[in-house]
């Protein structure tokens, strides 16, 4: 799926702004199509949780209702119009003059309309949007039903599940820890093309010797086949040094200059596609990706993860599209001599990737399959509804992220439950694994992210191409002793040490509460949070099959209420507001000093 881009062919009206806004109750339908007078001020692209300062707004659960009047110019009369939501979380429904125009469900990607019809140019439409907050077991990221897992316990001090239900209001019970930020997240665009027009353009790159070699597909739509496709490679100056005609074929550039991860040069062609009136340019760096034996290779060199896990959230805008934080994380990742990310939990806003390749950072994208385990008694992979939702995730976020040079690895999912029901679990997530690699045209390596207590009953990690995992030795389990910490990872390391495969820790970190220190390192202060990566970073550099360290998490991020939980998760090597804790000035000193290549 292109991303919206103004040329000399195509145009974009941002429908960003403050449109107007009405909290649904919980037994609302999410089929009002006009939300009448009394309305409230809302911006967009944002969470609508905190732009008010009231519980209805933070704590809502269902529907809500954006509206706005929408006018397209007359001059564009004769252009194929598309709306496109670039993520309404996590389920929306639009209006347009009263008429249901589409659905969509999932809450991280991008869907469009072709408008053409229901929005004539010159004449001002009513845009309503339905957005729903709710998550459950058909949805990811998974939310708990009914009630909270404690309920029923034999605790006389816990309400039972049936006396829970007469006293507690439906609400959000997310299986994940980050704050269910909701609403129109991403920016909301109407762009044009000619009525014959570039549907989709597909580039997998490779390398020969010294020369590029692209494989290129472009589909394209609206008029008889009868049109040349014209494919132009231009480099980073605008100059042509490759082309091709036809709709789809291969590529060669003569001495490619390739995509490096930061420091080294991210290089960076466009793709200049033309088909009739139109024109779309799509830009790529030529770099492979591969694993061999214990390696990672990137343009045939092993390369070592340095990074974190993130999120998207800031203040006041919650899960909103923040350009200037972007920027300023992207600056901060350099800054921190990081060379990657994870997408932890979901994929994030496009703009995000368009920086990554443009500035280096190599990133792990994931689904935002998060929560997929409901403890020791109920198989999630019989009981959650969301195989096939899963995959259409899957398959969107490959169609959406395809071309990005910065995307290494796809991610299929975060911490689901491989250890109760191995077998099902197996059964579950190498299918994926197979349809992933199938559909991803350049045929990147595959993962999921696994946290077992119990890593020798997991069937599954093993058997991805890098063995990802999040573990928390001297935090949630052995609290506070680093020693015995270290002493339980080196067991865990040895075992997977035996897998034969490159193996990254992608999450494992202390919370601590900038402004806490102690003499003595313990929980909770920015010493112990030092302390704890000091001592484990130690390990893993004693192993040469270990080819990566991913902190959690970049910055502080909030979190629903919880007793583990004062006002936030609050691992982050920076603060919510990006002021770094002593463990951003550790690992940026220890960062600095290993490269990002042959580093075992
Ligand atoms: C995890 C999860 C992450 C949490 C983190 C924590 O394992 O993947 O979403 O935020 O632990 O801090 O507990």
């Amino acid at each position: 799926m292109l991303y919206p881009k103004e040329n000399a062919a195509r145009g974009i009206i941002d429908l960003g702004g403050v449109w107007n806004f009405k909290l649904g109750d919980e037994t609302d339908p999410g089929e009002t199509c006009s939300i009448g007078k009394d309305t409230e001020p809302i911006a967009v692209p944002a969470s609508y949780n905190d732009q008010k300062d009231e519980p209805a707004y933070r704590n809502h659960y269902g529907w809500v209702y954006y509206e706005r009047k929408v006018t397209v110019p007359s001059y564009l009369k004769n252009q194929r119009l598309v709306l496109r939501f670039d993520a309404a979380t996590h389920r929306a429904k639009v209006y347009i003059d009263g008429v249901l125009a589409a659905e969509h469900k999932g809450g991280f990607l991008p869907f469009e309309i072709d408008v053409t019809g229901q929005i004539e140019a010159g004449v001002t439409a009513e845009l309503v949007v339905a957005v729903d907050n709710r998550v459950n077991f058909s949805t990811l990221p998974i939310g708990n039903e009914g009630t909270t897992p404690f309920f029923g316990s034999d605790n006389p001090g816990v309400p039972s599940v049936e006396a829970a239900k007469v006293w507690r209001k439906p609400q959000n019970l997310p299986n994940f820890d980050f704050f269910n930020y909701a609403g129109l997240n991403r920016p909301v665009r109407i762009y044009t093309t000619p009525q014959a027009y570039i549907e989709d353009i597909t580039l997998a790159p490779d390398i020969d010797g010294s020369d590029g070699i692209v494989r290129y597909a472009v589909r394209t739509a609206g008029a008889p086949s009868d049109r040349e496709v014209t494919v132009r490679i231009l480099d980073a100056e605008g100059a042509e040094v490759a082309a091709a005609s036809g709709a789809e074929g291969e590529i060669t550039v003569p001495d490619a200059k390739l995509w490096w991860p930061w420091p080294g040069t991210p290089y960076l062609y466009t793709a200049e596609v033309t088909y009739g009136e139109d024109s779309y340019g799509e830009s790529f760096g030529i770099r492979t990706v591969r694993v061999e034996g214990t390696s990672f290779l990137i343009n045939g060199k092993p390369f070592y993860f340095k990074g974190f896990g993130k999120h998207e959230d800031s203040a006041f805008r919650g899960r909103g599209l923040d350009l200037c934080l972007d920027v300023k994380d992207v600056n901060l990742i350099h800054w921190l001599h990081a060379n990657s990310f994870r997408t932890s939990h979901y994929p994030y806003a496009e703009e995000m990737y368009g920086l990554c390749d443009r500035e280096g950072i190599v990133v792990i994208d994931e689904t935002p399959a998060v929560g997929i385990g409901a403890g020791e008694h109920t198989d999630p992979y019989q009981t959650f509804h969301i195989r096939e939702h899963h995959e259409q995730v899957l398959r969107d976020m490959i169609a959406r992220d395809k071309n990005h040079p910065c995307v290494v690895m796809w991610s299929m999912g975060n911490e689901p439950d491989t250890e109760h029901f191995p077998e099902s679990a197996y059964e579950y997530w190498h299918s994926l694994y197979e349809l992933t690699h199938e559909i991803d045209p350049a045929d990147r390596p595959v993962t999921f992210v696994c946290c077992q207590n119990n890593y020798e009953r997991d069937l599954v990690t093993r058997t991805m191409d890098v063995v990802c995992f999040n573990r928390y030795y001297g935090w949630y389990n052995l609290s506070g002793d680093l020693d015995a910490a270290c002493y339980g990872l080196n067991m865990e390391l040895d075992f997977w040490e035996k897998q034969g495969k490159p193996v990254m820790i992608t999450e494992y970190g202390a919370d601590a509460v900038a402004g806490i220190h102690a003499c003595v390192p313990e929980m909770f202060s920015e010493e112990f949070q030092v302390e704890f990566y000091r001592r484990q970073n130690a390990e893993f550099d004693r192993r040469s099959f270990f080819i990566g360290e991913h902190a959690w998490n970049f910055a502080d991020f909030a979190t629903i209420q919880g007793c583990m939980r004062a006002d936030g998760n609050k691992k982050g090597l920076l603060t919510r507001d990006r002021r770094p804790k002593m463990a951003a000035h550790y690992f940026k000193d220890r960062w600095e000093k290993v490269p990002n290549f042959d580093y075992k």
